[in-house]
Formats: C-alpha cells, sequence, structure tokens
C-alpha cells in the first residue's frame, strides 16, 4: 500500500460524523493536524476525561504508579492492596526486564498482593495489609517494600500510609506508600505524578554515601522493556559515562537513594518522569535534558548533548568514536532494509512518549507516519513545554499532590553556574526543554489524543497504513482488519529497540512485518466464502 493523499479535514469531519454532537465536538479537539517545522503550532485536547462509553485506550492510575513507574524496581517488594486481579494482571505483561546482580535480589517475576475479600472491604484492610507486609518481610528480607492501593481501598478509606509508618518502624526497612486507587485520575499519568512524589519524598537521598565516577548522569523514564536499559547501559558505559540511578528499569533502590549524587539527569520519558526531574533540579540543583535513545540518530545526537554538557575534550572524542563504530554497523543493516521499507506508511497510538519517539525508527526506514497520538499524554508532550504557563489546571489535576519542593539545606549544589548554562544553551543544549509531538510532524499527518476503538478502525478504513502500533487491546481488532500490529508497550516477543543495536532489531522486525503476505491472503470470518456453521437458539 502506498501513500494516499490526505485531506486532514476531510479525515477529522469523517471521524467524528456519526457522534452525537456534544461527543464530536469533544472529540474535535483531540484532533489536529502536525505542522511543518517553524509553524506555529496548534493547541489539542489532552489529559481530560474520556467519555463514558468509548472504548479507550486508556489504563488506571494504579497502572501508572505499580505498574509503569516503580514496578521495574528489582529489590522493591511491591505489594498491591487489593483485590487479586489488579495484582494477577499487571504481573510481568508490561516485559521490562531485570538484571538479577551481584547480590541475587530480585522480585519481579512475584506478584505481590493482600488479596482483599468481602470480609475486608466490609471489615477493613488494614490489618491484613499490616499481615502482608510482615509476610513479604519474613520471606524475603527486602529492602524497600511499597504499598499500592487499589479502587476499594481508596472507597473504604484504608489508611495505608499510616500502616506504612508503622511497619516501617518496626522492620527498620523502607516501607512507603502510593494512594494510587485506579479512580484518582483521568488515565494512569496521575499514577506517575503519585510515584515520583513518593519515590522524592521517602527514597531519593536517603544515602549520601559518594560514587565514583567523572560523568555522572541518571536516567529518568526508562523502563527496560524488551531489555532497552541494558541497551542503553552498555552505550554508556562504553561511552565513559557513569549511570547513577535509572528510574525505573533495570534499578535497585540503593540507586534511588544516591541519585542526587549525579551531575545531570538525562529525561527519556517525559511524561512519567518530569516530576522528578524538576524536583531534583529544585532540591539538589541537578539540570536536566531531554534525551531519546529510539533511533540510532536520535541515539547519537543524544549522547553527544550528554557529552557537551560535561565541557570534556576526553569525554567528547570517545563519544564521537563510539557513535561512529556503532552508526557503521546500524548503516550497513539500514541500507540492506530500506529499499524494502522505502514509502511504506505507519500509524502509532501509544502512550505518553513512545508515539513521538518511534516516529525516529520509521523515519530512518524510509517510512511515513500518517497518524499518532498518546494515550494520556498532556498538552506539554504534543505543544512543548513552553505551553505549560498556558495549561488550565482542572479539578483532575489539582486531585494529585503537588509538592512544593526547595532546595536542600546541605546538599542542594548547583552543577553549573548561570553564565555556563547560558553558554551550553547556546551550544543547543536546550535545559528543561521538550519541544513535544506535534512540531515537525507535517501538515498531512494526522494527530489524535486518546483515540478510541471506534476511531482507530475508521482511520485505518480511510488511510490503510501498512503497519500499525498499539497495544494488546487493539492488536488483535486491528490484524483482522489485515493491518500487522506492532505492540510498543510490551514489544510483542521482541526488543531491545533502543540504542544502536535496538535500531537493528527493529528494522529487521519491521521489515519482516510489512512485507509479509499472510496480511494479504487472509480473510476476516465474516469475509469467508467457504462453509458456513450456522446455529439457532433452542428457545427459538
Ligand atoms: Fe513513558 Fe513508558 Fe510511554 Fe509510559 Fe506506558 Fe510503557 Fe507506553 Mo505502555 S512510561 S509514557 S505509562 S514510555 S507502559 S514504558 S509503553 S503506555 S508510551
Amino acid at each position: 500500500m502506498s501513500t494516499k493523499p490526505m485531506n486532514i479535514e476531510e479525515i477529522k469531519k469523517e471521524l467524528i460524523a456519526k457522534m452525537p454532537t456534544k461527543v464530536a465536538r469533544k472529540r474535535a479537539k483531540a484532533m489536529t493536524p502536525g505542522t511543518d517545522l517553524g509553524e506555529a503550532i496548534p493547541e489539542i485536547q489532552a489529559n481530560v476525561r474520556t467519555i463514558p462509553g468509548i472504548i479507550t485506550q486508556r489504563g488506571c492510575t494504579y497502572a501508572g504508579c505499580k505498574g509503569v513507574v516503580l514496578g521495574p524496581s528489582r529489590d522493591i517488594v511491591n505489594l498491591t492492596h487489593g483485590p487479586i486481579g489488579c495484582g494477577f494482571y499487571s504481573w510481568l505483561t508490561r516485559r521490562n526486564q531485570t538484571d538479577a546482580g551481584p547480590d541475587g535480589e530480585n522480585f519481579i517475576p512475584y506478584s505481590f498482593s493482600t488479596d482483599m475479600t468481602e470480609h475486608d472491604i466490609v471489615f477493613g484492610g488494614m490489618k491484613k495489609l499490616a499481615a502482608a507486609i510482615q509476610e513479604a518481610y519474613d520471606n524475603f528480607h527486602p529492602r524497600a517494600i511499597s504499598v499500592f492501593s487499589t479502587c476499594p481501598v481508596g472507597l473504604i478509606g484504608d489508611d495505608i500510609h499510616a500502616v506504612a509508618r508503622q511497619m516501617q518502624e518496626k522492620l527498620g526497612i523502607t516501607v512507603f506508600a502510593n494512594s494510587c486507587e485506579g479512580y484518582k485520575g483521568v488515565s494512569q499519568s496521575a499514577g506517575h505524578h503519585i510515584a515520583n512524589n513518593q519515590i522524592m519524598k521517602h527514597v531519593i537521598a536517603t544515602d549520601d554515601t559518594p560514587v565514583e565516577g567523572k560523568f555522572k548522569v541518571n536516567i529518568l523514564g526508562e523502563y527496560n522493556i524488551g531489555g532497552d536499559a541494558f541497551e542503553i547501559e552498555r552505550i554508556l558505559e562504553k561511552c565513559g559515562f557513569t549511570l547513577v540511578a535509572t528510574f525505573s528499569g533495570n534499578s535497585t533502590v540503593d540507586q534511588f537513594r544516591k541519585a542526587h549524587a549525579a551531575d545531570l539527569n538525562t529525561v527519556m520519558c517525559h511524561r512519567s518522569l518530569n516530576y522528578v526531574a524538576e524536583m531534583m533540579e529544585s532540591k539538589f540543583g541537578i539540570p536536566w535534558i531531554k534525551v531519546n535513545f529510539i533511533g540510532a540518530e536520535a541515539s547519537a545526537k543524544s549522547l553527544r548533548r550528554m557529552a557537551a554538557y560535561f565541557e570534556d575534550q576526553e569525554l567528547i572524542d570517545r563519544v564521537e568514536a563510539v557513535i561512529a563504530e556503532e552508526l557503521a554497523t546500524v548503516k550497513a543493516v539500514a541500507d540492506k532494509v530500506r529499499p524494502r521499507t522505502e514509502g511504506k506508511t505507519a500509524m502509532i497510538f501509544v502512550g505518553g512518549s513512545r508515539a513521538h519517539h518511534y516516529q525516529e525508527l520509521f523515519h530512518e526506514l524510509g517510512m511515513k507516519i500518517l497518524g499518532a497520538g498518546y494515550e494520556f499524554a498532556h498538552r506539554d508532550d504534543y505543544e512543548g513545554r513552553h505551553v505549560l504557563p498556558n495549561i488550565k489546571v482542572d479539578a483532575d489535576s489539582r486531585n494529585i499532590e503537588h509538592l512544593e519542593i526547595t532546595a536542600d539545606a546541605t546538599r542542594y549544589k548547583p552543577r553549573k553556574s548561570p553564565e555556563q548554562l547560558k553558554a551550553l544553551n547556546a551550544k543547543g543544549l536546550d535545559f528543561e526543554g521538550y519541544e513535544g509531538m506535534i512540531e515537525g510532524m507535517g501538515k498531512d499527518s494526522m494527530i489524535i489524543d486518546d483515540i478510541n476503538h471506534y476511531e482507530t478502525e475508521k482511520l485505518i478504513e480511510m488511510l490503510k497504513p501498512d503497519i500499525f502500533c498499539a497495544g494488546i487491546k487493539e492488536k488483535y481488532i486491528i490484524q483482522k482488519m489485515g493491518i500487522p500490529l506492532k505492540q510498543l508497550h510490551n514489544y510483542d516477543i521482541g526488543g531491545p529497540y533502543a540504542g544502536f543495536v535496538g535500531a537493528i532489531n527493529w528494522y529487521h522486525d519491521i521489515d519482516r512485518m510489512v512485507n509479509t503476505k499472510v496480511w494479504d491472503l487472509m480473510k476476516a470470518p465474516w469475509q469467508s466464502t467457504g462453509p458456513e456453521l450456522e446455529a439457532s437458539y433452542v428457545a427459538e
């Protein structure tokens, strides 16, 4: 299939044509064309409630807090306080990987839950929670335990923070709780914020042991899906950076405790960890820059920016040598694959950052993005961080605690003077900057926030992309329409896709997916001309 001429306004009209007037008006605000570079960026509606009855791709606040931000830490016992379903469905499905490390501590394969039942809902679950924390401690002797509340816990009012405080005192390890009831925000995005707050309050900077290393960095918002963090760790080590902590792929609680020893915070997923980045800047004086290790060119660019920050010629040279070596291997593969992928088309509707990041990898294959959107990102992830002051704080956002952070009395140490920051800025290091998705996507691309199943099907009917990227909830519906779907949450069984090795993996996987003949041969059940089984109700 080739690129069809598109008129975005017509597509938009068609998408909302059959919706009730009020719904159509609201959905129209969540749709916009992309822009060409340098053009004015249109406003898009984001981070507002999904219209009831619409089948959204979104997840819940508990998912964002437990599943996304804290779940990937390997030596914290992450305990779900709630009925068993929440713990069960957040168990290993995201494919965040871990290396058990020399201490062998790795709780990722377990699912910890208090398994609340009707009895606990009626009489309260605090005793059960205390007993579960004790049991986890007795069995595993973890360094830290983190508790996550699910919807019923919020409804009955269990004081999970009081239980955490009591158990911390009793056990002498870090125990903290997250009030991340699924309904608390409009999506998982609220859960990110809650987790950021609790990590900041209870873990970061609780160990002042010095960290050796010349060029110390943290990675914020990298979760080691399909082994991405392993590849990034490999590259950083080869370049000579010291990785103090990753939030939170393949991480340990000790790393979090010492994270304030880093001299630069690099933000991979802006949506899920921007709060910690900002708070660490205010509290410890650590500047942050946005990076992207999805895409070979993007990885090279990120490494160059990180090296530029440290202003050390030896580091800069070493980074250039690594980039040259790695890109040569990547390019050899890209040259082979590209003739088969050039001109093909893709759509990416996922999450709060990958729908933007993965455009890089498609461009490296010469593919065009017809449509993209986030599930739960905010306007700044679309329009750029400069819109932050103009974003209306509604009741749903106000529902999530905003921590007022001031400089730490003893640990605040600005890493660069204002003059140095200014000089680096002039060299292209935009501190605390993120340009968002819309800029440069092109006028002929469609951007839709919180896309629903109906709009997805309509969009596919109209534009017939060669591949669609989303998640498991969309996968088989879209594949029944004859379009291959690549899961960008858990990568199906693939990955890593980050860094240079990841780019090569991606080229091969996408080549296979867009060039297989199977989708043309396949007929949906209702298109079958073969014998058909018929049945009728006995009661008729
Ligand atoms: Fe950040 Fe993520 Fe994403 Fe996200 Fe997620 Fe994810 Fe995602 Mo699924 S933290 S916003 S809440 S990059 S789990 S690793 S893939 S929706 S685009």
